[in-house]
């Protein structure tokens, strides 16, 4: 962490961020319970814990005023039919923001607000991603050969609410469907609504 000016050079033809100070690695069985196909993140599970993403951060204190930012992979892949994908969460200080500047791959940003509004953005290179406050968010990687890799920056007071997302998940997953990414509704969530 540094409170003076400093800049990082983000490679992709051979990953490399030449700094950052925390590096967070999310494997299958941290993923437990999120993908809609449980027997499948069972049997993949048992093959080997791969990696699914992993996120480079700059630590600053968690204030506003400070900006928290980095880069995260989203490496490709599929449990069952659903593409692998972050966590996803709410900020816990709701109304904050967050933007995202997609440097390589292909993917889609899957997003709700706590009233049930969805919405879901492709995710392509060079392009930029506005989160507004309120929007809960989920990186889905929808190649099944490429990293999707973003750069995201957001206020430092924003927090994390996973909790809401681990219980049911969003509204809407992207699935692999005859070769191409389809968005389907979260039956998990239909019970709810039913
Ligand atoms: C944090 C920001 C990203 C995610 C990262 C991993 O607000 O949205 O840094 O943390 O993409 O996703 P997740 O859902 O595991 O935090
Ligand atoms: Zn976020």
């Amino acid at each position: 962490m540094s409170n003076k000016p400093y800049t990082y050079d983000v490679s992709l033809t051979e990953l490399n961020i030449s700094h950052y100070d925390h590096h967070l690695i999310r494997r299958l069985s941290a993923m437990e319970g999120q993908f809609l196909d449980q027997s499948a993140h069972e049997v993949l599970s048992d093959e080997e814990d791969q990696i699914i993403y992993e996120v480079y951060q700059h630590r600053h204190p968690e204030v506003p005023g400070e900006l928290l930012h980095g880069v995260s992979i989203i490496h490709p892949g599929v449990v069952g039919e659903e593409y692998f994908m972050t966590k996803g969460h709410f900020h816990a200080e709701l109304d904050t923001a967050e933007l995202y500047y997609c440097l390589q791959g292909e993917g889609m940003m899957v997003m709700e607000t706590p009233e049930g509004e969805w919405a879901i953005e492709r995710l392509i290179p060079n392009r930029a991603l506005y989160v507004p406050p309120r929007w809960a968010h989920r990186s889905v990687n929808t190649s099944l050969t490429e990293d999707l890799i973003t750069l995201f920056v957001y206020t430092g007071h924003a927090g994390h609410d996973y909790r809401t997302i681990e219980q049911l998940g969003f509204r809407k997953l992207v699935l692999h469907r005859e070769g191409k990414p389809v968005i389907v509704d979260n039956p998990r969530q239909l019970q709810l609504d039913g």
